[in-house]
Formats: structure tokens, C-alpha cells, sequence
């Protein structure tokens, strides 16, 4: 059951799809107080588990930190952040007593889950301008599934998205593309998208491609296209200021940026020097916005991803004054009024500044709106701006799309990627925490940059990283500017590297059938091991194993030098791993803690108890893969229900993309 409580006067972000009548009284559970604000209280027993908020940091279970719903562009997921680029205000208290609670408001909100005072659980914001959504079930998983289906469906990407990607901050000429994709062919490393970053546009001009090096740009979206080889361009946020450059001409003219508050258009600069933001809540900015889309799938181009959408900002006009005004002081007289560290303080925070984050207007649901109060809305509405497009541009076909910065709403629209991770260990199993949280909200097309985004990448990390990779819907090896190259095929051994992204294009059959399984139907693709062993007292505490689908169980390894790890069976379970030789070991290992073998060019699995699942022949992009003659490997005398479409089209209920495949 839900409840739906209204306070205040909340801004409409349409993250709830369902209608619903708010209902009187104080909810059920805790306490809240509107005195300062709004903050909502409740007890927690030692037991207790907390679930959810998405794309957060630390684990599974969310309990002993404090967690900041605040969109940021921080690029240094350190344990200590409070904030990434994302605001999922949803969770789930799981023990003595079992509920869920969605916030819908979208500006800086805080969730102190029992980090000030151990046993409280503590939810503020500034304004008590909200909904709360309370939901009650016997079990967390079955709260999960009731919020899932008031908030609408989730993004279905087409089937090629489910390939593995190579990406990297740098690529700039027709060249750097071909060279990234010969490296793959030639080595016969599976691959199926390359990814377009910032330097292939004009100055950093969105919906532009730079004019030196990409004449003939349709030409070449085919050139690759005949490689089964998809490029899939970055959108960013900001439009650049200049004069002639039709984005910018149009949105000055039909009033279609942010706009300060005398009505000037809102100035903040990033990559392409000054520029400004689109009025994505405006839904008539928005449309104009996502038609600009059409110049690049004009073009052949059939994905996106959206960047910079917090949105980021390096700096503004008004804040470098301010930030001068400061240094200026210091310098002057360093013994004097202001200290070196606020001369520091003010130039190091020139970046995503709150005074600028409320110097600017949004036109949304027919009034004016400080973009401070509706800040976490702002990649949302970017992502929705184009799905919605993409419904204009072509009703009937499934394009790529996720974004960095995102609140729930935007599941419907696109997926995301996790942001600039870093070459750290740690970082693996960050990855792998947040994906159940991250479905739990509705996102289901999710993944990390797999190898790590900054800082110099190992061999053995990129490896370890892509045999997790290889069960998280997008799979994608993207890396920074001024790293160490890390595209697959620039490291010894090859082979490695063949081996285990084959083994995704192997699993692609079961992978994607579960996706849409989970897609249509508001379910979860990963699990936490707790979501299906809820008797089990030992489930719970696993947060380095995931469950994926009805059939799976995944461990990946995440420590360096590691020969192997330990596993946590809440059930018997039938071990498989993938050889290098292409040959499986397959062995069946009784409920219980087990050590397991993994060396650096094998990928483990689990698959369940009398289950089974199919397995393709190898591949080396999703247009060549066989799902006619599968092999069924599991338990014998079972059967598996695959769901298999064209991976285009949207004809998701036709019965004939089920089939029933038997392992005699
Ligand atoms: O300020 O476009 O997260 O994936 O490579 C950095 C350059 C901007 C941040 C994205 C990253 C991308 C990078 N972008």
C-alpha cells in the first residue's frame, strides 16, 4: 500500500507517474516536524537495514553515513562524499519495521541515516515543499516493486546497447576512431560502440562536429556502421555564446535559456568558454532543445549521452568578481583582513557555487523557479528532452541515451553512467554496491567506466573491472584525458581481453533477456542477496555478490593479486567458470562459505538451484550473435523462459518474444 502526504506547496517534477489522491494526518511511521523546515524522524533498531538511495556512496546497506541529495560535478568519489551527480530520494528501513519512503523534492535534501545518532534516521530539507510517498509491503523487495510501479517504466535500450563500448576523453580525429576500431577488429575483441567525447564538436558547440576533422560526417557514421560499430556522440549541458551559432541565436531569441533575475540570459562557463544553460523545465525549451537531437540521428547516429547536466559549472562572471574581489585583498596585504585560506577557498570555489546555483531562473509549470530549489531536476529534464525527441524523431525505434545527473523520473528516458570513478580497486566494488540501489530506483541501464575513469589504469584492474562489467547492462570502457591508454588491445595478452568480453556476447542471450523481463514487469535486474534469501540471516550481510535475474548469482574478484575470493552460498548452487581455453568448469558447491579460484583471465558465476540458463556462441558484435542455437548450461531437467526481440522496434508484448527453452 501507498500513501501519498502533501506538504507545503512542492514543485511538480513528475517523477510519479500515477495519479493519486494525498491523504490527510501523519503518516504511520516517524515523526515530522515542519518548524524549521521539513524533517522527517523514526527509530531505528540495531537490526534494521536501509535500503536504496541509488547512486550514493558506501553500501548496500546505507546505514552509519550521511547522504546529501545534492547534483554535483565532483569528480573525486573519495568514502567521505556525501554527494555524486545524482539525487535518488528514495529508501527503504528494512527489520522491526518493514517500510519505504520516497521523497519527491527536488532540491539539496539530507539523509542522516543513523550517522549523528546511531538508532535515528533523520530526512531534511529547507523548504517543506514536498510529496511523501510512504509505502508499506512485507518485505523490502516487495516496497521496491510498489514504488517501481507508480513511477513508470523503465528506459529500454535497443539491443546493440548491450554490446561492450570503448570510450576515451581525447579521441579527435576520423583517424583516432579508426584506429580504436581496427585495434578491436583486428584482435577480435568484441566491440559495438565507440564513443564520441567532447572533442569532436566545433568548439565545443553541441549538435556541431568539428569541421577540420569530420567533413562528410555521414560517411563516416556508416564507414563504422559497416563495422557493426556504433558511434555514439556526447551531449553537454551548456550551448556556447556566439554570435551566428544557430543553438545559441535560437535559444536568445525565443527566450529559451535560464535567465538571471533582471532577464538577461544566465552566463556560466564551461568547456566551450561561456555559455548558457537551456531551460529544460520549460516544456517548450525542452522540446526545441531535444529537436536538435535530429541533427546527429539525421546524420546516422542512433545514441547519446548526456554530460555536465548538474549542472556543472567551472565558474560564472559574477563569481570570478567576487573570487577577485578577495584575492585582490590578499595580495595587497597578505598579513591583512583575509587569510590565505580564504583567498584559496574563494578561487577552488568558483566551481558549482551555490550563489550562482541561485542566480538563475527556470520558466517551469507556468512560474518562475530559482534553480536552487528545483536543482536536482536539471539532468532529468536534459535526458528527458531528448527521449522525448526521440518519440517525435522516430515512434517506433529504441535509441541510446544516458546521462551523468540524474532523480528518479528520468529511469523512464534513459539510463546512466556512474561518472568519473577512479583506477582504484575500491572502485570495483563501489560499482557493483551501487547497481542494486541504482535498479531499486529505477534505473536499470546502469554501469561504471570499467578500467576507471582518472589516474593510470592496471592490466589486472581492467581485467578484474570487466568481468563485472560483463553483467552490467552498459558495458563500457571509457577513460581520462592524460591517463595511460586503455583501450583493450594496447595491453599484453590480447587473448585476455577477447576471452572475457566474449563471455559477455555469450551471456548476451540471458543478460538481455533478463533486462527486459526486469523492464517490463518494475523489476529488478540485480539483486541484493537479502531481495531473494530474506530468511536467510547471512544474505544480508553479503555486499559483494549480487544477485542477477531469477537464475544467477555474480562474485566478482575486486582485490589486486587476489588468486581468488571467498563466497557466500545461501543455497547449493552450481559454480561456473569461463576458461580461457573457451571450455567451462562447472562444478556444484553446497549452501555455505566457500573459496573460490578465479584467475585474472576466467569470469565466475553462480547459477541457482535447479535452474539453467542459455549460452550463445562467441561473437564479436550483438548483429552477428546466434540466439537460434543456443546452449543450455545449469541444472539438468530444467527450463529457462527467454524473452528475445529485435532489439529495435518497441513490439515488447508480442507473444512470440518468449520462448521456452529446455535443458534435458
Ligand atoms: O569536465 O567530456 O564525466 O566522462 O570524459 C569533464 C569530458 C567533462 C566529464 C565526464 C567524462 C568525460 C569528460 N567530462
Amino acid at each position: 500500500m501507498i500513501q501519498k502526504y502533501v506538504y507545503g506547496t512542492p514543485f511538480e517534477t513528475e517523477a510519479v507517474t500515477v495519479q493519486m489522491e494525498a491523504v490527510c494526518g501523519a503518516p504511520a511511521y516517524g515523526d515530522i516536524s515542519l518548524e524549521n523546515g521539513f524533517c522527517f524522524t523514526c527509530l531505528l533498531d540495531a537490526e534494521d537495514v536501509v535500503y536504496g538511495l541509488g547512486e550514493a556512496n558506501r553500501g548496500i546497506n546505507k546505514r552509519g553515513y550521511r547522504y546529501i541529495s545534492d547534483c554535483t560535478d565532483d569528480p573525486e568519489h573519495m568514502e567521505d562524499k556525501s554527494s555524486l551527480y545524482a539525487a535518488h530520494n528514495f529508501i527503504v528501513i528494512s527489520g522491526t519495521q518493514t517500510f519505504g519512503l520516497f521523497f519527491d523534492y527536488p532540491s539539496r535534501m539530507t539523509f542522516d541515516v543513523g550517522y549523528t545518532r546511531m538508532n535515528t534516521l533523520t530526512v531534511t530539507c529547507e523548504n517543506a515543499d514536498l510529496y511523501l510517498y510512504v509505502i508499506e509491503g512485507k518485505t523490502p523487495y516487495e516496497i521496491v516493486k510498489q514504488l517501481r510501479r507508480i513511477i513508470g517504466r523503465s528506459y529500454i535500450p535497443p539491443k546493440f546497447a548491450f554490446g561492450f563500448g570503448q570510450s576515451r576523453w581525447g579521441y579527435r580525429t576520423k583517424e583516432d576512431y579508426r584506429e580504436v576500431a581496427k585495434g578491436y577488429r583486428r584482435n577480435h575483441i568484441p566491440v559495438d560502440m565507440i564513443y564520441m567525447d567532447i572533442d569532436y564538436m566545433q568548439d565545443y558547440k553541441d549538435f556541431t562536429l568539428n569541421e577540420e576533422n569530420f567533413s562528410d560526417f555521414p560517411a563516416f557514421v556508416q564507414e563504422m556502421k559497416e563495422q557493426n560499430i556504433r558511434l555514439i556522440p556526447i551531449i553537454d549541458a551548456g550551448v556556447k555564446v556566439e554570435k551566428g551559432y544557430d543553438v545559441y541565436e535560437e535559444g536568445v531569441k525565443n527566450r529559451y535559456f535560464c535567465q538571471r533575475e533582471d532577464g538577461s540570459d544566465f552566463v556560466a562557463a564551461v568547456w566551450p568558454g561561456d555559455t548558457h544553460f537551456p531551460d529544460v523545465l520549460n516544456p517548450e525549451a525542452r522540446a526545441w532543445f531535444g529537436d536538435k537531437y535530429k541533427i546527429l540521428t539525421d546524420q546516422g547516429i542512433e545514441g547519446f549521452w548526456n554530460d555536465m547536466n548538474e549542472p556543472a559549472i567551472f565558474y560564472t562572471p559574477e563569481g570570478v568578481q567576487r573570487a577577485e574581489e578577495i584575492v585582490k585583498e590578499f595580495f595587497q596585504d597578505t598579513q591583512g583582513k583575509v587569510s590565505f585560506f580564504e583567498a584559496k577557498d574563494a578561487v577552488l570555489g568558483l566551481s558549482n557555487n551555490k550563489e550562482d546555483y541561485a542566480s538563475f531562473y527556470h520558466q517551469a509549470n507556468g512560474r518562475q523557479i530559482r534553480h536552487d530549489k528545483v536543482h536536482n531536476l536539471f539532468g532529468y529534464n536534459m535526458t528527458r528532452a531528448a527521449g522525448e525527441a526521440f518519440e517525435r524523431i522516430n515512434p517506433e525505434k529504441r535509441f541510446l541515451m544516458f546521462s551523468r545527473s540524474s532523480y528518479i523520473g528520468m529511469h523512464r528516458y534513459g539510463g546512466i553512467w556512474t561518472g568519473d570513478n577512479k583506477s582504484w580497486w575500491s572502485h570495483i566494488l563501489l560499482n557493483l554496491k551501487m547497481m542494486p540501489s541504482l535498479n531499486m530506483c529505477g534505473f536499470l541501464y546502469t554501469g561504471a567506466d570499467l578500467g576507471g575513469f582518472g589516474a593510470d589504469t592496471t592490466r589486472d584492474l581492467l581485467l578484474r573491472w570487466l568481468a563485472l562489467g560483463v553483467f552490467t547492462p552498459l558495458m563500457r570502457n571509457h577513460s581520462a584525458m592524460g591517463t595511460r591508454d586503455q583501450e583493450c588491445f594496447r595491453f599484453e595478452g590480447v587473448e585476455d581481453f577477447r576471452h572475457i568480453i566474449g563471455i559477455r556476447y555469450r551471456l548476451l542471450p540471458y543478460l538481455y533477456s533478463e533486462y527486459m523481463k526486469a523492464a517490463l514487469s518494475d523489476d529488478l535486474y540485480f539483486r541484493p542477496l537479502a531481495f531473494v534469501y530474506p530468511e536467510d540471516p547471512h544474505a544480508v550481510q553479503v555486499e559483494d555478490q549480487l544477485m542477477l535475474g531469477d537464475e544467477m548469482m555474480i562474485a566478482p574478484v575486486y582485490s589486486q593479486n587476489a588468486a581468488g575470493r571467498y563466497v557466500y552460498l545461501p543455497e547449493e548452487m552450481k559454480f561456473v567458470k569461463f576458461l580461457p581455453d573457451g571450455s567451462l568448469h562447472e562444478e556444484i558447491l553446497p549452501a555455505g562459505h566457500h573459496y573460490v579460484k578465479i584467475a585474472l583471465n576466467e569470469v565466475p558465476l553462480f547459477i541457482r538451484k535447479g535452474k539453467c540458463i542459455p549460452l550463445a556462441d562467441f561473437a564479436e558484435c550483438v548483429a552477428a550473435l546466434d540466439t537460434e542455437h543456443l546452449t543450455m548450461i545449469g541444472y539438468p531437467s530444467s527450463a529457462y523462459i527467454m524473452y528475445d526481440d529485435d532489439g529495435v522496434c518497441k513490439d515488447y508484448d508480442n507473444p512470440s518474444n518468449r520462448r521456452i527453452l529446455e535443458f534435458v
